[in-house]
C-alpha cells in the first residue's frame, strides 16, 4: 500500500526554482549570497547560495573557494530541494496509541501523518515519550538492551557525534552501531593497527602524484571518499596532463576508468590475491625500497616472506587478471617517481576487507610511497579528529568485547551493524529491545534489509532522529526531526582528516531555520537531559549533563575554538582560531600535505608494525580460500554495487531534479550473461541472492565484466507509510533485500556487500 494521497497536495516545486532574472535579483534588497560548503558528500565543495528569507533561490559553485574553484555536482544544487521539501518533517511525530484518534496536526511536512497512525506533537511531549520508553527498557532489561545506530550524515556534525557518544555513556550501553561497519571499518582498523589511531588516514597526494592506482573506488561518481577532493575528474585528468598515469582495477569499466589510462577487470572479492601477487613481484624482482620511513617500519622481512607464497601465476585465475599483467602493475607502481595506491568500497565491503586494505597500504609502504609528496600522505587538519579521538582513550581500541551474535570484535566501540537485526530478533540475555537511530536508514542500507525491517517493527522502543518518515523511521515510536544542513552553522570536523590538501572550513547557515526546530546535537542534548532524570549512576549523569549543557548553552564553538587553538595551526603555529576560520568566507586552504612522520604515529612505540599479528594471522584464511574456495555461487553471478552522480545512499530520491530521467535502479549485466539467460535490454528480471529476491529491469552492457552484475543500493521507496512522495513515485527495489548479513570481514565486522553470489533470470511476459 502507498500513502493515500489527495491529488491536490502540492508536490515539491518543479525545478529550476522559479526566480526573477539575475540582474533583477541582484537588485533586490532582501537577497543575499551565503558562502558555505556542501555537506552532502565528502568533497566539501564551496557553494554560493542566493537566499531570500528562508527561501533558497539559487545554488552555485563558489569560484573563489580555493579548493573546489567553482565545482559542484547536481546534489549540491539539490540542497535547495531539501530545504523546501514539503515532505520534510518540521515537528516531532508520536505514534498514536491504538484506539487513540490520530490527528495530522498542522505540520505541512507530515500531510498524512494522521492516516499513518502518527500524531504531530510538541518537542517536550516527544522527548519525554522517547526518554520514558528508553528508560523503561533499560530498567527492565539492562544496558545491553538499548542500542544506538549512527548513520552516514551524522559524520558531518561534531556536536551530534559528541552527543551520541555521551548518550551511550549515560545509557551505560556498549551497543553502538554505525554505517562505518557497512563502509570503511577495514580502513579504521588498519589505521589503528599500523598507525595507532583509527582516524589517521593515509590519503593519496592526488595533486602531485605521478601514478594513481585505484582498486574498488569510483571517485568520478562518488566524488572521492576518504580522499576529500572536489572536482575529482579535473584532478584525475591533471595527473595525466602532467605526464602521470591513472590505473583503475574494477569489475566495471566505471566513469573513473573512462578518464584513466588503463582499466583492468577483476573478479569481485579477489583484490586480496591480486595484491599478494603484486607484492610477490616486488620481492622477487627486488623492487622493495621503503625509503625515508624505513627506520619506522617493522616487519618488512616477515611480510615479504609471506608474499613469496603468491606468485602472480598462482593468483591469476582466481582474480581473472593475467599473471603478466599483475606483475606489470607492480613494476609500474614501483617504477613511478611517486605513486599512490587507493582503495575504497570495492576493497572494504568484501570478506577480506581488512586484509586487502592492509596489503594495499603495504604496497604503498614497500615502494617508499608513504609520507612523501605524490604518495600516501597524512593530512593535518586544523581541528584534529585523531588527536581528539586519542584523548578519548576509552573510545579507541580493538576486540575488547564482541558481539553476542556472530562473535565479532568491536572496532573502537563500534559493533558490526550486519548483526544488528539478529541481535534484535534473537531472544536471550542481551537481546536488543530499544534502538535510537540518528541520521540512518538501516532498513535499506544493511545487508538482508528485510530482516532489519522486521526487526525494527518488533522493537519495544524505536526513536528515530531523522527529517523524514523513512523505511526505517516509519517503525518508530517517536520521530525527532532535526534541521537540515543549510539550516545549520557547521564546522568541518571529520573530512579535514581525509583531505588531499590541508583545509579548514566553517559554513554558516544559508537560511534561518523555522522557529521551534532543533539541530541534531540539541535534540540529543535534550534527550540526555530527560534521560538523566530517569536513569544512570550519579557520575554518569553528571558527565552527560555537563556535556549536554555545552550544546544547549551554545558553547560548542568555544570547545571547537579550544581544539583549534591547541591544534597544529593554533597558538604555536599560525595562530589559527575559530574566528579566523570563520572569517575565511570561501574556506581556508592550509596548503599541500606535508611529510609528518613520526609525529603522526600514535602507536605506543611510535613505529609501524607492518606485519601486525592480527593481519598476518588472516593470511591463513586467504590461503585457504585460494586453495579450497569457490567464490562463485550456484547462480553463477557475483553482485556488486554501483553509485550514480545524482544519488546519495538511500535518501536524496525525494529531490525531483535528482530522480528525473530514466530508471536508475537497474541490474547491469554483460551481454554474454544476458544472452545465456534470454534477457533483452529493458526486460524485467528476477535477481535472487542469499536473503531474497527483487525485480528490476536489466541494462545490458559490456562495461560490466562477464559473471558480474551491478545494482545500486538505497532504492525501494514503495513501502507502506514512507513519507517521501517523490521517491515513492520512483521506488526501485532495495538490493539489500538480496544481500547476505552473514557475509562479513571477520576482522573488522564490515559487511561484505560486494561479491554476493546471485542468480538472475528473465521474468516471462514482463518485457519493458
Ligand atoms: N548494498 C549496499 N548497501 C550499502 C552500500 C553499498 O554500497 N551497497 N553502501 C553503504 C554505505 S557506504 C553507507 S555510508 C550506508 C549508508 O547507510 P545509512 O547511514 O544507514 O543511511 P543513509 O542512506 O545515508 O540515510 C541517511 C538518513 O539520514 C537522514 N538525514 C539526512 N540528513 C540528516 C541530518 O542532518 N540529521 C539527521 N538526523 N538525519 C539526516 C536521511 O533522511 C536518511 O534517513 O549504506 C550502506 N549500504
Ligand atoms: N553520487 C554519490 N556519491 C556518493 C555516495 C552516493 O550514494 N552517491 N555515497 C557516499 C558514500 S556513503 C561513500 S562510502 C562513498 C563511496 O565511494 P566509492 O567507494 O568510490 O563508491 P562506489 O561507487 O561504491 O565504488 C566502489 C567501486 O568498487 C567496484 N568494486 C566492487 N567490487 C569490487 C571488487 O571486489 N574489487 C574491485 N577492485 N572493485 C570492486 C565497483 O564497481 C565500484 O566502481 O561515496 C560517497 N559519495
Ligand atoms: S560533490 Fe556534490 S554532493 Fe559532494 S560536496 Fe560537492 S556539491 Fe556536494
Ligand atoms: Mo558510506
Amino acid at each position: 500500500m502507498r500513502l493515500p494521497l489527495p491529488q491536490s497536495l502540492p508536490l515539491p516545486l518543479p525545478l529550476p526554482l522559479p526566480r526573477p532574472a539575475r540582474s533583477e535579483r541582484r537588485e533586490a534588497e532582501d537577497e543575499r549570497v551565503v558562502h558555505r560548503a556542501c555537506t552532502l558528500c565528502e568533497a566539501c565543495c564551496g557553494l554560493a547560495v542566493t537566499v531570500r528569507g528562508s527561501e533558497v533561490l539559487e545554488v552555485r559553485g563558489d569560484p573563489d573557494d580555493p579548493f573546489s574553484q567553482g565545482y559542484l555536482c547536481p546534489k549540491g544544487v539539490a540542497n535547495a530541494d531539501l530545504v523546501a521539501d514539503p515532505d520534510r518533517l518540521r515537528q516531532p511525530l508520536l505514534r498514536a496509541a491504538p484506539g487513540e484518534v490520530a490527528d495530522s496536526g498542522t505540520d505541512p511536512g507530515a500531510p498524512d501523518a494522521g492516516a499513518a497512525g502518527w500524531r504531530s506533537v510538541g518537542w517536550a511531549e516527544a522527548l519525554d515519550a522517547a526518554a520514558d520508553g528508553l528508560a523503561r527498557v533499560l530498567r527492565e532489561h539492562g544496558p545491553e538492551s538499548v542500542a544506538i545506530y549512527l548513520g552516514n550524515p551524522a559524520a558531518h556534525g561534531g556536536g551530534a557525534l559528541l552527543m551520541a557518544h555521551e548518550l551511550l555513556g549515560l545509557l551505560g550501553a556498549r551497543r553502538r552501531y554505525s554505517a562505518s561497519s557497512l563502509d570503511q571499518q577495514p580502513q579504521h582498523l588498519v589505521s589503528y593497527l599500523l598507525f595507532g589511531n583509527p582516524m589517521v588516514f593515509g590519503v593519496p597526494d592526488l595533486d602531485r602524484t605521478d601514478h594513481l592506482l585505484i582498486l574498488g573506488g569510483n571517485p568520478a561518481v562518488s566524488n572521492g571518499s576518504i580522499m576529500t577532493a572536489p572536482d575529482m575528474k579535473r584532478r584525475l585528468r591533471a595527473i595525466r596532463e602532467r605526464g602521470g598515469r591513472v590505473v583503475v582495477v574494477d569489475p566495471r569499466r566505471t566513469e573513473t576508468a573512462r578518464v584513466a589510462d588503463e582499466h583492468i577487470f577483476i573478479r569481485p572479492g579477489t583484490d586480496v590475491f591480486l595484491l599478494l601477487g603484486m607484492l610477490h613481484t616486488l620481492v622477487a624482482e627486488e623492487l622493495v625500497d621503503v625509503g625515508a620511513v624505513a627506520d619506522l617500519v617493522d616487519g618488512v622481512e616477515e611480510l615479504c616472506q609471506a608474499a613469496l607464497d603468491y606468485p602472480p601465476d598462482r593468483v591469476a585465475e582466481v582474480t581473472g587478471v593475467p599473471a603478466e599483467r599483475i606483475a606489470q602493475l607492480a613494476r609500474d607502481f614501483a617504477g613511478a617517481d611517486s605513486a599512490a595506491g587507493y582503495g575504497r568500497l570495492g576493497v572494504c565491503q568484501t570478506e577480506f576487507g581488512t586484509t586487502t586494505f592492509w596489503l594495499l597500504t603495504c604496497l604503498n609502504i614497500l615502494t617508499g610511497n608513504l609520507d612523501r609528496p605524490g604518495g600516501l600522505m597524512f593530512p593535518r587538519p586544523a581541528l584534529d579528529a585523531a588527536a581528539i579521538v586519542h584523548r578519548l582513550t576509552d573510545q579507541v581500541g580493538y576486540d575488547r568485547f564482541r558481539s553476542r551474535i556472530g562473535d565479532l570484535p568491536e572496532v573502537s566501540t563500534d559493533l558490526p551493524v550486519a548483526t544488528l537485526a539478529a541481535e534484535i530478533r534473537t531472544p536471550g540475555p542481551g537481546q536488543i529491545r530499544a534502538l535510537v537511530t540518528i541520521a540512518g536508514n538501516p532498513a535499506l542500507s544493511v545487508p538482508d534489509g528485510r530482516a532489519m525491517d522486521e526487526a525494527l517493527a518488533g522493537l519495544e522502543v524505536l526513536v528515530s532522529i531523522d527529517p523524514y518518515i523513512t523505511e526505517t523511521s516509519r517503525h518508530a515510536d517517536v520521530v525527532l526531526p532535526p534541521r537540515v544542513a543549510f539550516e545549520r552553522d557547521e564546522l568541518e570536523v571529520v573530512f579535514g582528516s581525509m583531505s588531499v590538501r590541508n583545509m579548514a572550513r566553517y559554513s554558516p547557515r544559508a537560511v534561518e531555520p523555522a522557529a521551534d526546530t532543533m539541530e541534531d546535537a540539541e535534540i540529543l542534548a535534550e534527550l540526555i537531559q530527560r534521560l538523566a532524570t530517569r536513569i544512570g549512576s550519579p557520575q554518569r549523569r553528571a558527565r552527560a549533563l555537563a556535556a549536554a549543557q555545552v550544546v544547549l548553552r551554545g558553547q560548542m564553538d568555544r570547545l571547537m575554538d579550544l581544539a583549534i587553538r591547541t591544534g597544529p595551526y593554533g597558538n604555536y603555529g599560525l595562530g589559527l582560531n575559530l574566528g579566523r576560520i570563520r572569517a575565511a568566507t570561501h574556506g581556508l586552504d592550509l596548503g599541500p600535505l606535508m611529510p609528518s612522520l613520526p609525529g603522526r604515529l600514535f602507536t605506543r612505540d611510535r613505529r609501524i608494525p607492518l606485519a601486525h599479528p592480527v593481519l598476518m594471522g588472516d593470511l591463513s584464511r586467504v590461503r585457504d580460500r585460494l586453495e579450497n574456495g569457490d567464490v562463485d555461487g550456484p547462480g553463477g553471478l557475483l553482485l556488486i554495487g554501483r553509485r550514480h552522480l545524482r544519488s546519495n545512499n538511500s535518501w536524496m530520491a525525494n529531490s525531483p531534479r535528482l530522480v528525473r530521467g530514466k530508471d536508475r535502479c537497474t541490474v547491469l549485466i554483460n551481454p554474454a550473461d544476458a544472452r545465456a539467460r534470454g534477457i533483452v535490454p529493458g526486460a524485467r528480471v528476477l535477481l535472487s541472492g542469499p536473503s531474497g529476491s527483487i525485480e528490476v529491469p536489466a541494462e545490458v552492457s559490456d562495461e560490466i565484466m562477464e559473471g558480474v552484475v551491478a545494482v545500486p543500493h538505497g532504492w525501494g521507496h514503495d513501502r507502506d507509510g514512507v513519507g517521501w512522495r517523490v521517491a515513492a513515485d520512483h521506488p526501485g527495489a532495495s538490493v539489500n533485500d538480496v544481500t547476505d548479513s552473514r557475509a562479513v570481514d571477520p576482522l573488522s565486522g564490515n559487511a561484505a556487500l560486494q561479491a554476493v553470489p546471485v542468480s538472475v533470470e528473465a521474468l516471462v511476459g514482463a518485457a519493458g
